[in-house]
């Protein structure tokens, strides 16, 4: 099945939106299959974000995700990684559609809030970033066969 790695970032531990997007997550109908808590260090935000090494945005951005507790996840579901994208709304807040996470919950570019994995490569690779493959946990929910034919 397919599988997404999804981080609330510090701004949305501090502002205590973490149960918020779980619920949210967890409403559609994808499953949660593995999340820790933790605070990224230099290293691991220059990996995470090594695609915008260079940008005028990166020493800010590190700094940021560096700076307060994150909840690292992994969903999983039928077409989990784009719909996660779609669920996140537009990385800037301020064009993110209403009832998206960041329509919601977030206004600057900067601030928000959530995390989800691009593509299929993207989603691997994060997903090796921050677990282990014996951290992701198979199991069947009771309310699969209601979700998933
Ligand atoms: P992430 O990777 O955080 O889920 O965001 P997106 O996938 O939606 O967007 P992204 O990779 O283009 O940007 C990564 C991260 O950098 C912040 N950012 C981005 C910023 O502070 N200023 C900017 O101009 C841009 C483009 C927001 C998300």
């Amino acid at each position: 099945m397919e599988k997404t790695f999804v981080m609330v970032k510090p701004d949305g531990v501090m502002r205590q939106l973490t149960g918020k997007i779980i619920g949210y997550l967890e409403q559609k109908g994808f499953k949660l299959v593995a999340l820790k808590m933790l605070i990224l260090d230099q290293a691991l935000a220059e990996q995470h974000y090594a695609e915008h090494v260079g940008k005028s945005f990166f020493p800010g951005l590190v700094d940021f995700i560096t700076s307060g507790p994150v909840v690292a996840m992994v969903w999983e579901g039928p077409g989990v990684i784009k719909g996660v994208r779609e669920l996140m709304g537009a990385t800037n807040p301020a064009e993110a559609l209403p009832g998206t996470i960041r329509g919601q919950f977030a206004v600057a570019i900067s601030r928000n809030v959530i995390h989800g994995s691009d593509s299929p490569v993207s989603a691997e690779r994060e997903i090796a970033l921050y677990f282990k493959p014996e951290e992701i946990l198979a199991y069947t929910r009771p309310t699969d066969i209601w979700l998933v034919e």
